[in-house]
């Protein structure tokens, strides 16, 4: 892949056939509150560690897409002032024009595949947002999913968008959603949407057979690994669902649009739930980490 620039520690792990796990930068610089993002980006590297695996965190510096970013790199990212979101369709745009960026799921699925990593974790997907009859709002990471054979370890898809339209597209697009677990589609903040998974394992190697057997199928697609947030760290459902229904409605009504919506949601989120739902999401996104880490080691040894 053009501008793709890989990391010697990565480059040397990935020539070792030892496991890898990309991580993304969007959740870094817009998903969470500075400087949250950055602390939370080297959590997510020790848990990955603590899987088995080698961390590469991805995103765009110096005209590149970099793939195993250092601590300073990644403060360099996040001091960035308005540092552009990355998905397919601006990643060649953003890369000549600013050379700078945080890289989405999708533009983290491209990058990983490009560079040989198979598993990847992030909070949650994006997906069919609510009202999207009306604003075809619907997120390149089901694009990318539908494209880009990566694994993404994932909360579900955060449930500020229509969760049930969403998986009903990822099967209609043929990404297999495999639970952790669980047996329900996790909805980000709350472990359980209601809607089924296609298959719930609760063993790291049988989950990594079916990885392993969907890839070797050439379908194409990437693979949704459904991972719940911790029984401990889930926000109370009140809270949940109070905060949600203001997020939407004030986002609504102050017209924010397109790239802006999913990090508009997220910091309303915060702040009715007075941090609470941060937490969450600090807590979701570290398990993810481990999960995805233990996923890129048993699949070396499948
Ligand atoms: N997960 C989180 N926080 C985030 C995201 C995921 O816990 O901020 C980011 C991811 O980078 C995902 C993006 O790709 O939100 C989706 O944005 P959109 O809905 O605009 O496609
Ligand atoms: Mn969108």
């Amino acid at each position: 892949m053009e501008r793709l620039r890989i990391a010697e520690p990565v480059a040397r792990a990935l020539a070792a056939h030892r496991p890898v796990v990309a991580l993304e930068t969007t959740v870094v610089t817009h998903g969470l509150p500075r400087p949250e993002g950055v602390r939370v980006a080297r959590d997510m590297e020790a848990q990955v560690v603590a899987g088995g695996a080698i961390p590469a965190t991805i995103g765009l510096l110096d005209g590149a897409v970099r793939v195993g970013l250092t601590p300073e790199e990644l403060e360099r990212l996040a001091a960035t002032p308005d540092v552009p979101k990355v998905n397919l369709g601006n990643l060649a745009a953003v890369l000549v024009a600013r050379g700078v960026g945080s890289t989405t799921v999708a533009a983290t699925m491209l990058a990983a595949y490009h560079a040989g990593i198979g598993v990847f974790a992030t909070g949650g997907i994006g997906g069919v947002h609510r009202g999207a009859s009306e604003t075809d709002d619907v997120s390149a990471d089901l694009t990318a999913l539908a494209r880009i054979p990566v694994a993404v370890v994932c909360a579900g898809a955060k449930a500020i968008l229509d969760l049930s339209r969403t998986v009903e597209r990822l099967e209609t697009l043929g990404v297999p959603v495999l639970g952790w677990r669980c047996e329900h589609f996790p909805a980000f903040w709350r472990r359980s949407s209601g809607l089924r998974v296609d298959e719930r394992f609760d063993d790291m190697s049988r989950l990594a057979d079916a990885v392993r057997t969907h890839v070797a199928l050439d379908t194409g697609t990437g693979i949704v690994i459904a991972n719940p947030v911790p029984e401990a760290d889930e926000l109370d459902e009140h809270t949940y669902e109070r905060a949600m229904s203001e997020a939407l409605e004030e986002v609504r009504a102050q017209g924010v649009g397109g790239r802006g919506v999913t990090p508009a949601l997220l910091d309303r989120m915060q702040r009715l739930t007075g941090g609470a739902a941060t937490r969450t999401n600090i807590a979701l996104l570290e398990s993810n980490a481990r999960v995805a880490g233990e996923l890129a080691a048993a699949l070396i040894r499948s």
